[in-house]
């Protein structure tokens, strides 16, 4: 259990984060614990799981990612206990597995989206995305990147500090910048902590801005998301749940304690509705945002009974 409360701290605190991260953590972490349970029964294994599995999943409340990747992670049917432990390692290590070389097909299938010239804009930091950009610069096209600085975090400085790596020439800006530089841009790359039934994006707060920004500006507005990153729930009728972090995030308390007028808000996401999107780039193909119910049942595998 101690390693399943590190990880779950590291996934608290951003250590590990970005939601196709932070479900392989979790991943990771639940077969950890299954493999050293020590269970007399299979109650007592499943109860040793399910435990497991509720903690993880209150870390982050957005990253859908996380549910999906504890649910596929944590699956066994067996009624003996050895059997059971082995099944729950073998779908981790299947997830893990299947996550990675999902971040490689959104690549290859998106970077063939990027033509040579292409001036991309992203915003905060999703491997998603930046598999589709260096898989176009790998490719030999030349592209540059203007990525947002992502306030409050500043995941934007992970972003250039990884295109930097590749040799993509790139340009920081505020967030505030976003509609100033539309102009030169081709088309929006962006990652998705979640995708609702409806097509609807969630994902750092600022995406939806760069949406409207986007469409205003009729350039190409597109979601690199693994199929896990589709939710479930959405279906039947639960909402995704955006995570309010911690204020000290955005101003230091001191500077704000006597303005007895003044409350601070720090929602980590928002939503973008689907007509603003253009494209899905998923490990299953391109699709549009209208597809995300057939993902969800089709693919992703999920029954009404399981919700
Ligand atoms: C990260 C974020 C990313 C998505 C997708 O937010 O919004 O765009 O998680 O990332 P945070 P990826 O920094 O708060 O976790 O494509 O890497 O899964």
């Amino acid at each position: 259990m101690e390693k399943v409360k590190e990880t779950a701290e590291k996934i608290r605190t951003m250590e590990i984060r970005g939601a196709g991260r932070i479900a392989k953590a979790a991943a990771e972490a639940i077969r950890d614990y299954a493999a050293g349970l020590e269970a007399a029964s299979m109650e007592e294994f499943s109860a040793g799981i399910q435990e497991v599995s509720s903690f993880l999943i209150s870390t982050r409340p957005t990253a859908v990612s996380l549910p999906n990747a504890v649910k596929l992670a944590s699956r066994y049917s067996s009624g003996n206990v050895e059997e059971a432990r082995q099944e729950v390692i073998e779908n981790a290590n299947s997830f893990i597995e299947k996550a990675d070389k999902a971040l490689g097909r959104i690549g290859k299938i998106g970077s063939r989206r990027v033509r040579d010239g292409d001036v991309i804009m992203t915003h905060c930091n999703s491997h998603a995305a930046l598999s589709i950009i260096t898989a176009a610069f790998e490719e030999g096209k030349d592209i540059s990147v203007i990525a947002t600085e992502s306030r409050p975090r500043r995941q934007g400085l992970l972003t250039v500090r990884h295109l930097n790596s590749f040799g993509i020439p790139s340009t920081l800006i505020v967030d505030s910048a976003v509609r100033y530089y539309m102009k030169e841009v081709d088309k929006v790359i962006v990652g998705a902590d979640a995708i609702a039934a409806n097509g609807a994006l969630v994902n750092k707060i600022g995406t939806s801005q760069l949406a409207l920004a986007a469409h205003e500006a009729r350039k190409s507005f597109m979601v690199a998301a693994e199929t896990f990153k589709f939710s479930p729930s959405t279906i039947v009728g639960n909402p995704i749940e955006i995570e309010e972090r911690n204020t000290d995030e955005i101003v230091d308390p001191a500077i704000i304690a006597d303005l007895s007028h003044v409350q601070v808000k720090n929602p980590a996401f928002d939503f973008t509705p689907a007509e603003y999107i253009d494209m899905i780039v998923t490990d299953i193909g391109i699709i549009p945002p209208a597809m995300a119910y057939t993902v969800i049942k089709e693919h992703l595998g999920w029954e009404f009974g399981e919700i």
